[in-house]
C-alpha cells in the first residue's frame, strides 16, 4: 500500500525566527511512560515559555485585527475582575446537595455542560503552588456556533472562527466569575479558570474525568451532545462535592475508522496513532507543526470544526449508532 503523504507547512521567515530550539513535543513528554506533571508549554507568561516570542508574536498580530482587539478588553465582557469576598459563616448542606446546587448555578448563567471531579496533583503544570489548588474541580462547558466556528481558518479579513472562540471565552469566564463568588456566598473558597490563558491547570483531562467527554484523535474532547463544538473553563473550591463518573460511548471505536481531522489539517500534525505521553499513551497532536499554523490563522481549529461529532444533530445520533453496533456484537 501506498505510503500516506502527509502535509506539511512552511512558516514565515518572520516566525521561524522566534520559534526556539527546543522542542514543544519534548517539553510535553511525548514517549515517557512516566505520569509526571505537564511542563507549561504556551498560554502562559511569555518570558515564562520558550515558545514566549513566537507567543507574543502571535498575540501581537490577533490584536492588530480592529475586530478582535476590544474582545477580551471590553468591561464586564467577562464577568466581574473581582470576586466578591469569602462569607464569614459558612452554610451547611450534604455534598450531594451541594454537587446538585453547583450544577443548576452553572446551567442557569450561561453554562452549556457542567461535571465535577477531585483534582489530580498531573493535571497542575510544574511551577505552580499545589497548596493553593483547591481539592475540587467543577467543570463547565461552552457551546460554540457550529457555522461560526467551523468557518476556520480565520485571517485578517475572515474573522469569524476566531471572533467565536474569543467570544465563547469570555462566557466561560463569566460563568465561572458566576460561580465562584456563589460559593464564595457560601463561606467556602472558590477560584474561576478560564482562557485563551492555560493558567494553572490542563483542562481536558480533568474534564474528562468529570464526564464531559473522551478524547478524540485531533487531541480534544467530544461530547456526546456538541461534539467538539464546545470550551472549557472550571472553578475550583473547598466546597465539599460528590465526583461524576468518565462517560465511554464509543469515540475510540469511531475515530479508528475515521481520519476527517488527520486529512484536513493542513500542517499533518494529527497522527492516526497513539503515543506514549507523560505515562499516558493517548492521542498525541504534534505540537511543533501545529503551533505555526495555528499562530498563522488567528488560532486554526479546522481538525475541531471538520470532526463529524461537532456538525449540530450529528453526535447522538453516533452516540445511539455506536451503543447498537456494540449490542450486536456482544
Ligand atoms: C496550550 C494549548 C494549546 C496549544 C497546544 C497544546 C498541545 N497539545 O501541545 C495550541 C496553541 C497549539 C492549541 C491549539 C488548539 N487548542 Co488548545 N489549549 C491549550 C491549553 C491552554 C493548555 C493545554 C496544554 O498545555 N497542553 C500541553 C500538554 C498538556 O498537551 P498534551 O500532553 O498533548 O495533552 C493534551 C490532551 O491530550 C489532554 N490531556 C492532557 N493530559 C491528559 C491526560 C489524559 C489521561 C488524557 C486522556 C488527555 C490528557 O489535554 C491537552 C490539551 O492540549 C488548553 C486549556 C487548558 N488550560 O487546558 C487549551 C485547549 C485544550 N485547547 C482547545 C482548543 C479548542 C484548541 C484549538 C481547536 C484552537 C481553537 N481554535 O479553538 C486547537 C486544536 C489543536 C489540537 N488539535 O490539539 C480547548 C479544547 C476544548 C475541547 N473541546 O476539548 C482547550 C481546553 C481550551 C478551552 N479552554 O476550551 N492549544
Ligand atoms: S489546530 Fe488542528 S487543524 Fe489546525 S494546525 Fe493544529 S492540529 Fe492542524
Ligand atoms: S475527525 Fe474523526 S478521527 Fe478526528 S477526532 Fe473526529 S471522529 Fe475522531
Amino acid at each position: 500500500m501506498p505510503t500516506k503523504q502527509r502535509k506539511s507547512f512552511d512558516p514565515s521567515p518572520e516566525q521561524q525566527a522566534l520559534l526556539p530550539d527546543v522542542s514543544g513535543n519534548s517539553l510535553n513528554g511525548v514517549g515517557e511512560k512516566s505520569v509526571r506533571r505537564p511542563t507549561p508549554v504556551y498560554w502562559h507568561k511569555p518570558d515564562t515559555i520558550p515558545h514566549g516570542p513566537a507567543q507574543a508574536w502571535m498575540t501581537e498580530k490577533f490584536n492588530a485585527v480592529p475586530d478582535f482587539r476590544t474582545i477580551y478588553a471590553t468591561p464586564d465582557a467577562r464577568g466581574p475582575r473581582k470576586l466578591d469576598a469569602v462569607a464569614d459563616e459558612q452554610a451547611e448542606d450534604l455534598a450531594e446537595n451541594w454537587s446538585q446546587w453547583v450544577k443548576s448555578v452553572v446551567l442557569e448563567n450561561e453554562g452549556d455542560l457542567v461535571g465535577i471531579t477531585a483534582l489530580r496533583t498531573e493535571w497542575v503544570f510544574e511551577g505552580f503552588d499545589l497548596s493553593k489548588e483547591l481539592p475540587w474541580l467543577v467543570v463547565i462547558g461552552i457551546a460554540m456556533d457550529f457555522d461560526e466556528f467551523s468557518a476556520a481558518p480565520s485571517s485578517d479579513t475572515d474573522t469569524r472562527s476566531a471572533l467565536e472562540v474569543a467570544d465563547k471565552y469570555n462566557q466561560g469566564a463569566r460563568c465561572a466569575a458566576h460561580l465562584s463568588n456563589w460559593i464564595r456566598g457560601q463561606g467556602f473558597n472558590a477560584k474561576p479558570h478560564a482562557g485563551p490563558w492555560a493558567g494553572s491547570i490542563t483542562l481536558s483531562p480533568a474534564a474528562i474525568e468529570a464526564g464531559l467527554g473522551e478524547l478524540g484523535d485531533h487531541g480534544n474532547l467530544i461530547n456526546d451532545q456538541y461534539g467538539s463544538c464546545f470550551r472549557l473553563a472550571a472553578v475550583s473550591t473547598d466546597l465539599p462535592l460528590v465526583s461524576d463518573k468518565p462517560k465511554q460511548f464509543g469515540v475510540d471505536d469511531y475515530c479508528m475508522r475515521c481520519e476527517a481531522c488527520n486529512n484536513a489539517c493542513p500542517a499533518g500534525a494529527i497522527s492516526t496513532e497513539k503515543q506514549w505521553v507523560r505515562g499516558v499513551e493517548k492521542y498525541y497532536v504534534d505540537f511543533d507543526k501545529c503551533l505555526p499554523y495555528f499562530n498563522e490563522t488567528h488560532g486554526c481549529g479546522i481538525c475541531l470544526g471538520v470532526c463529524p461529532w461537532s456538525r449540530p444533530g450529528v453526535a447522538d445520533k453516533l452516540v445511539t449508532k455506536l451503543a447498537k453496533q456494540r449490542q450486536q456484537n456482544d
